[in-house]
């Protein structure tokens, strides 16, 4: 058990009550399987019963008895149309299910309006008996809540993956597609249990290499690949290189506004889609860390996106454009060019100039990933403009899959954000499933954590990151400690006291992170380039916009209305006054907005410099903490799993000291206040 199957190892089902009520419905199945979706779903079906409760399902009936039935309202089984009603059968929508238990009927049937219903249906009751639910009750219509739910992949076409660190790319290697169609299924098995739907298979950064993805001489590759995602209910997109086009030599320009460029990206468009029937459609990251884009042709982003716009819209293709644009050789003496304003202060003039099918993908928060930064101000701002909000699960900033950080507690804690875009009770979740502003395409999209390690995230606990960011994009109103208690049971089994350990870990984990890292929402201080491990000044005294204004009085980022950047007037409603006062603000963001001395006392009571203190040493304790609670269950989950992650903890124990060190006597030193508990600093 090396975690490779993840959270669908399918554990025995312990023999109790619900093993016996198990049995009792699912021995036999029907399913019309004419559809490889549906075959899909069959065969997944049947893997879960063998390993949940040893049986061997037959397929077909046995006359009266109790069984599983699987099928659309259009084909297959006419029983499934008897066993619900109208009602319910005209509320699936597209992607959705109907599950329900009839006695009448004897069976469990999971009906849907296409094939990848059904295959959620099945995932949904195979989750359901992994964590020992009852099904004789059930009813429902389960839908998604979110159009668009993503994966993106950092993917390189010489196997590295940009901010991976799990290993090197499952797809690539040394600038090959890699043929592992069975690592390749499990992969699309396990995105699709989750709910997602599209995947980008290549780097936001598009070098040479993968430019040539989008040329005949790839595109068997890429849509070998896409045939492999289809059966499982998912669109393959690919990121371009926006100049592209002058990539072969075809052309001298990117031009969005010339109309050879336009013809090359329509011609461009039909050969995909001669390949790939069902592609998505193109990400693209523009103007952007010496990337390309339109503002080399003196065009903004409208024309740039809406030109690749008018190339895919025949075919029903989307374009995913990034909002992550900003000057990375920053002067600070123009503070209006802060980079937290820069998403908001290019693409808010733009709202409503976009087609129909451009999407904007916009990161959490308005900096990049940080274990603490507010909500992007575009959440809301944007009015006539479809977007996604983009998530990372890969750690880059939040302990590289050495440190334990189950991040969707930190997701839910933006969703949840109120942006008063409507006045109160306009959250961030609702912007994003396209409800406040009705948008046609809406969702999330989020950076992958995968790589080749056995167990796909290189910390096993990771996992439970890559499973939460699915379950959320499928239902932003699961709670943080309900995802995590369903990852836990399905990868680890039913016992409750090994759950309520892990499930604790995992949700005391980005406080704990957060303490002995960077402190109060100023975030950054970190090593250059790689990111990982403390460094106070790493990012200070470059041109990245990365800064923290630490010396020997005060530390923070005046990011306020009058003396300082501006940024906070880009909120609405209350949200702009809270931000902007140093007396409202929030603890955890203070210095994000306020630049402030150390001896300001926070809403805590403490000052700034005795909170510094304070959380790196708890924080440090809390991560040594961690060992000890894992190790409670040595003998109560399988060694090969546990092993992992004991290892894994002991590494973050050890760090989380050296972050604590490095940190407090960086601040003991530029302050020279003492910690007023006198403890040890270097
Ligand atoms: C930053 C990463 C960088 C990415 C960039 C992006 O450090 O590797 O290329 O974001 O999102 O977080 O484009």
């Amino acid at each position: 058990d090396s975690g490779y199957e993840a959270w669908l190892a399918y554990p025995a089902v312990p023999s109790g009550n619900q093993r016996d009520q198990y049995l009792q419905w699912c021995k036999y199945v029907e399913a019309d399987t004419g559809n490889t979706t549906i075959r899909a779903a069959l065969t997944e079906w049947k893997r879960g019963m063998q390993s949940m409760l040893g049986l061997g399902v037959l397929e077909g009936q046995e006359s009266g008895a109790p069984r599983i039935i699987l099928g659309t309202w259009n084909e297959g089984n006419p029983l499934i149309t008897t066993v619900f009603d109208e009602e319910t059968i005209r509320s699936t929508g597209p992607e959705g299910f109907a599950i329900r238990c009839s006695r009448e009927h004897q069976c469990i049937a999971i009906g849907a309006s296409a094939p990848v219903g059904v295959l959620y249906g099945v995932f949904h009751l195979l989750r359901l008996m992994g964590t020992l639910a009852d099904l004789e009750e059930l009813d429902e219509v389960i839908r998604p809540v979110n159009g668009l739910r993503m994966i993106n992949h950092w993917d390189n076409f010489d196997g590295s993956i940009e901010r991976g660190y799990a290993g090197r790319s499952f797809l690539y290697e040394n600038n090959r597609f890699i043929d592992e169609p069975e690592r390749l299924r499990d992969y699309a098995r396990l995105m699709s249990s989750t709910g997602i739907n599209g995947i980008s298979i290549n780097n936001v950064n598009v070098h040479q290499q993968e430019t040539l993805f989008i040329s005949k001489e790839y595109l068997s590759d890429v849509a070998r690949i896409a045939d492999q995602f289809r059966d499982y209910g998912i669109r393959l997109f690919l990121s371009v290189n926006f100049a592209a086009p002058m990539h072969g030599g075809d052309l001298d320009t990117a031009d969005p506004l010339d109309p050879q460029v336009r013809q090359w990206w329509r011609a461009k468009a039909a050969e995909l889609y001669e390949a790939i029937p069902d592609f998505g459609g193109f990400i693209v990251k523009a103007d952007s860390e010496n990337r390309p884009g339109p503002f080399t042709y003196g065009r903004n982003h409208a024309d740039g996106a809406n030109m690749l716009a008018e190339a895919l819209e025949p075919f029903g293709g989307l374009v995913i454009w990034r909002c992550f644009v900003y000057n990375c050789k920053q002067d600070w003496r123009d503070r209006k060019t802060d980079r937290a304003r820069a998403a908001y202060d290019h693409f808010k003039p733009l709202d409503g100039q976009f087609k129909d099918n451009v999407i904007l993908q916009i990161k959490n928060g308005p900096m990049d990933f940080q274990v603490r930064e507010p909500v992007s101000p575009l959440f809301g701002a944007l009015e006539k403009t479809n977007h996604l909000i983009e998530f990372q699960i890969t750690q880059e900033y939040t302990g590289q899959q050495r440190h334990l950080c189950y991040l969707v507690p930190q997701w839910k804690e933006i969703l949840e954000f109120d942006t008063y875009a409507k006045g109160e009770g306009s959250p961030v979740k609702r912007v994003v499933d396209g409800s406040l502003w009705g948008n046609r395409c809406s969702g999330m999209a989020a950076v992958t954590n995968v790589g080749r390690d056995v167990n796909w995230t290189g910390h096993l606990l990771a996992q439970a990151n890559l499973y939460g960011y699915g379950r959320l994009s499928w239902d932003p109103e699961l709670s943080a400690e309900a995802i995590a208690s369903e990852w836990t049971a399905l990868t680890f089994g039913s016992n409750p006291d090994a759950a309520r350990i892990v499930i604790a870990m995992l949700m005391d984990s980005w406080n704990i992170y957060e303490s002995y890292t960077a402190p109060l929402g100023v975030g950054w201080m970190v090593n250059p380039e790689h990111h990982y491990g403390p460094n106070v000044d790493g990012y200070e005294y470059s041109q990245w916009g990365t800064y923290h204004f630490a010396d020997h009085q005060g530390i923070g980022v005046d990011r306020t209305l009058n003396t300082g950047t501006g940024y906070s007037g880009q909120y609405m409603g209350l949200n702009a006054e809270r931000y902007d006062s140093v007396e409202s603000c929030p603890d955890e963001l203070l210095l994000f907005f306020h630049h402030v001395p150390y001896t300001h006392v926070l809403h805590s009571g403490k000052t700034v410099i005795q909170h510094i203190y304070d959380t790196h040493f708890e924080g440090a304790e809390q991560a040594a903490e961690l060992v000890n609670r894992w190790s409670s269950l040595k003998g109560r989950i399988a060694d090969s799993l546990y092993d992992q992650v004991a290892e894994r903890l002991k590494g973050q124990a050890v760090h989380a000291k050296e972050w604590r060190d490095q940190i407090n006597t960086y601040f003991y030193r530029k302050s020279g206040i003492e910690d007023m508990q006198q403890r040890t600093i270097y």
